[in-house]
């Protein structure tokens, strides 16, 4: 018998899948035993929480076979595996992923509905998992979902944190972070593994033991071990076709207690040790593009990148014997410098615990490592102070330091003299107490090193990695970032993809640059009707949770201009609050104006210890409490901050967007992904030249984008000038009578200071540009408010936007990453 989905959802190919999840009532009959048999539940007392619980176990039955034969097949094929080492893995809720990438979509819901369940209460009830904090955790999510669909045989490798990011609630304006707890009721996609784990060291000291005359071989005592537990979750490609793992770490103390403390009374200091060991997994360090800089972090690096690393070379050894095939083999990618330290780890399991020999081992590394960078910001490049490294890992510093002094010989042969330049490139900064450059160590490590966007890039080879560059040029390499379009458009919004499949058949789902067939139908009135009513949908849908939330109305009619990422100064969501009180104050004084309704979105967290982001979300309310208030303004604006920013939230408001705001500082922004989710959600993008905005601009083409600001070039010109804030202000009334109600307190009239130093940053260095960049950024926002007011031409945009994002599937970004830097060759 021929199963599979119904032909009409398959592009090209026909997907066979177990008989019974092609059957309502089979799976219906599965939840229902998950439900009773797993759960201890009864149906009548089932809450949508435990039906979350019986429908994700029923459907993962489903991924298992899949999952266990495409796992066996790479092995015995001798296909090469990638390795995504990631301290973040941002991965939100998995059953609609599940679901839809299985095509079951329909069915469950068919199978749950006669029992009096609804899907989507049910799918609501899944917690997000927040293990990550912004951009570089959602990508590795993506690219996870990526090399499932690709059919490319990989692990992510990450920390299995008890609690995820912090839950954000706002209190009379002002962000408090909660603890987050995604795994207090079960987590049905997790396999605990207590079999595989591994003892991870630290501390002690290093024994040189004398082989032979020539050979010397090294054995770390480390003072304590603490054991890495696998947990492993399936990750479903689309059309189910392969399964790769998301294998995340936990700590577990090696010695569950000290029976004899336990004995004589002391109960607390008997767990003493066990609490502080398994502390390593207990909680995501919630700062972005921030070192944590802590030792406690430092613990959380080398836990997971040796676990990884062990991990890896015992199966790598299982099926070939030897180290010397794993480049071949083996391809590891080091998301950012946090798990950089397993270029020194896999030197140790090398050198020391499988006698190769030091240039051989270097070879291997060398040939198996690669290194993604994230940021410019300076300071987010992560080091670690020499006395704490020496402490905690004794023989990787010994063998940081030897790496570092066969890099400097290589480059003192080639240079002699040219200390500037040895003191630039040294994995050792001497400068402000003796550091470890974690980029260092990940460039040099490396064959490959790679920047998110073609901006990016650039700017990494001019800036960070210049003199690297220049000493091995062709080692950076561009590979802009890409969103899966499951999650970002099939799943979050599937009226759009009901639409789009209607209009120009399927193949989208398979090949995402397709939609561009959907060009000629920009201009075309009875599609652009379509469209428009599929956002209205999206945007009713928001509306009614902004008012369930915030007690806001909004006019679903009205722009729904959108900034949703991590508040950072330099993403400026100041320089959207300040042109939102801008336009309160030009309707005000012109209320019989034909203005433009607009609702102004924010969603996003803070670092809790980033005073400035903190009190730009308290401005951002205190604005919006005036605005949503004064009734002159009638329904013409209102301002809504979303609390707790999270994957699910996102997921509600990229459909229903109309303006996606991508206004960082230039240069600084390394590529952005929320861009190209609202994009290909029919967003129009209000943005500056930085990231990947550069890249969507060539692709949708000037007239379908608003592009203002200074350029890279421009700001790093008047930085360099020294010109403050203040000329931009004298120069722009509009913008001293912004800045003149803010410091006066007419949105924090309880304390009127609030903002004066807010507003002195701005005057003076303005290091971000917002005020340079306020009277750009004001004219582009009326240039947005005149096109939306033409109507057709704003809807032409919006479809195009949609048309012209393929390219910005991260199916093609990691088709890149296959062909370029793991030589892995990819189904086409
Ligand atoms: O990575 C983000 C970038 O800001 C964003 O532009 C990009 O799209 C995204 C994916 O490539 N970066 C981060 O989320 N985080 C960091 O870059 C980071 C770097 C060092 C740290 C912590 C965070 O110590």
């Amino acid at each position: 018998v021929k199963v599979g989905r119904p032909v009409d959802t398959l592009a090209n190919s026909y997907v066979p899948l177990p008989a019974e999840a092609l059957d309502a009532e089979s799976l219906r009959a599965a939840i229902v035993r998950k439900l009773t048999y797993d759960l201890g539940k009864s149906q009548a007392g089932a809450r949508d929480r435990d039906w979350f619980m019986a429908t994700a176990l029923a459907v993962r039955d489903r991924i298992i076979d899949r999952w266990l034969s495409v796992t066996r097949a790479a092995y015995e094929g001798g296909q090469k595996q990638v390795y995504y080492l990631s301290l973040e893995f941002l991965i939100g809720r998995l059953l609609r992923d599940g679901v839809t990438n299985l095509g079951l979509d329909h069915l469950v819901a068919e199978a749950l509905a006669p029992l009096g369940v609804d899907f989507e209460k049910v799918r609501q009830a899944e917690p997000d998992a927040a293990l990550g904090n912004g951009g570089l955790g959602r990508l590795a999510a993506c690219f996870m979902e990526s090399m499932a669909s690709l059919s490319i045989p990989a692990f992510g490798y990450g920390i299995r944190y008890e609690h995820g990011l912090f839950r954000q609630i706002i209190r009379d304006g002002w962000q408090q972070e909660y603890p987050e707890d995604w795994l207090n009721f079960g987590n049905p996609w997790e396999y605990a593994r207590p079999e595989i784990a591994y003892d991870i060291g630290f501390g002690g000291s290093v024994e040189a033991v004398i082989v032979s005359e020539a050979r010397m071989r090294h054995v770390w005592h480390p003072a304590e071990t603490v054991q890495a537990v696998a947990y492993d979750t399936p990750v479903v490609g689309w059309r189910g076709e392969h399964v790769n793992t998301l294998r995340l770490w936990s700590a577990r103390a090696a010695d569950p207690l000290k029976l004899d403390a336990f004995n004589f009374g002391d109960h607390v200091g008997a767990l003493a040790d066990r609490v502080r060991q398994e502390s390593i997994c207990k909680v995501l360090y919630p700062s972005d593009e921030s070192p944590a800089g802590q030792e406690l972090r430092l613990k959380q690096e080398y836990f997971f990148a040796s676990a990884a690393l062990q991990d890896l070379v015992r199966r790598h050894l299982r099926v070939y014997g030897d180290l010397k095939s794993l480049p071949d083999k083996v391809s590891i990618q080091l998301n950012d410098t946090h798990p950089a330290i397993a270029i020194a780890e896999l030197m140790r399991i090398c050198v020391d615990l499988h006698g190769i020999a030091w240039d051989e081992a270097w070879e291997i590394t060398q040939g198996t490592v690669s290194y993604t960078n994230h940021t410019l910001l300076p300071e987010a490049l992560e080091s670690w102070a020499v006395p704490l490294m020496e402490r905690l890992l004794p023989r990787h510093m010994q063998i940081i330091y030897l790496i570092n002094a066969f890099h400097l010989d290589r480059i003192r042969a080639k240079h002699p003299g040219d200390t500037r330049l040895l003191s630039s490139v040294s994995l050792i900064e001497e400068d402000h107490g003796r550091r470890v450059r974690m980029g260092h160590l990940a460039f040099v490590g490396s064959h490959k090193v790679n920047g998110v966007s073609a901006l990016h890039s650039d700017l990494l080879k001019k800036t960070v990695f210049k003199d690297f560059h220049a000493l091995e040029p062709g080692k950076v390499v561009n590979k802009t970032n890409g969103i899966t379009f499951r999650r970002w458009l099939q799943q979050c919004n599937p009226g759009l993809t009901g639409l789009l499949t209607e209009a120009i058949g399927p193949r989208f789902l398979d090949e995402p640059e397709a939609l561009k067939a959907l060009v000629p139908l920009a201009g075309d009135a009875g599609f652009q009707a379509k469209f428009l009513d599929v956002k209205r949908q999206n945007k009713e849908a928001l509306a009614a949770l902004i008012r369930s939330q915030l007690d806001i109305r909004v006019d679903p009619h009205a722009m729904f201009d959108v900034q949703i990422k991590r508040i950072h100064e330099y993403k400026r969501q100041l320089l959207n609050v300040l042109e939102t009180i801008a336009l309160y104050d030009a309707i005000r004084s012109q209320p019989t104006r034909d203005w433009v309704p607009r609702v102004k979105i924010f969603a996003g967290k803070a670092a809790a210890s980033y005073h400035r982001a903190k009190q730009i979300i308290k401005l951002a309310h205190d604005v919006a409490r005036v605005i949503n208030s004064d009734p002159t303004v009638r329904n013409l604006l209102k301002v809504a901050f979303l609390p707790n920013y999270n994957v699910s939230l996102a997921e509600m408001i990229v459909p229903a967007a109309d303006l996606s705001e991508q206004i960082s500082t230039a240069g600084m922004e390394a590529s952005g992904t929320g861009n190209m989710k609202l994009g290909l959600n029919g967003a129009l993008t209000i943005g500056t030249l930085d990231g990947a905005n550069v890249e969507m601009l060539e692709h949708v083409g000037a007239e379908n984008i608003f592009i203002f600001g200074m350029t890279t070039e421009e700001v790093e010109q008047r930085r360099r000038d020294g010109i403050q804030g203040l000329a931009a202000v004298e120069a722009s009334p509009r913008l001293a009578e912004v800045l003149e109600a803010v410091r006066s307190g007419v949105f924090s009239p309880d304390d009127r200071n609030r903002y004066t130093d807010l507003v002195d940053a701005l005057c003076g260095s303005d290091y971000f540009m917002v005020s340079a960049d306020f009277d750009a950024y004001f004219e582009a926002q009326r240039d947005v408010a005149g096109r939306w007011a033409e109507g057709a031409a704003w809807h032409r945009s919006a479809i195009l936007n949609t048309a012209n994002m393929g390219w910005f599937s991260s199916d093609r970004t990691i088709r890149e990453y296959a062909e370029e830097i793991w030589q892995l060759p990819v189904r086409k």
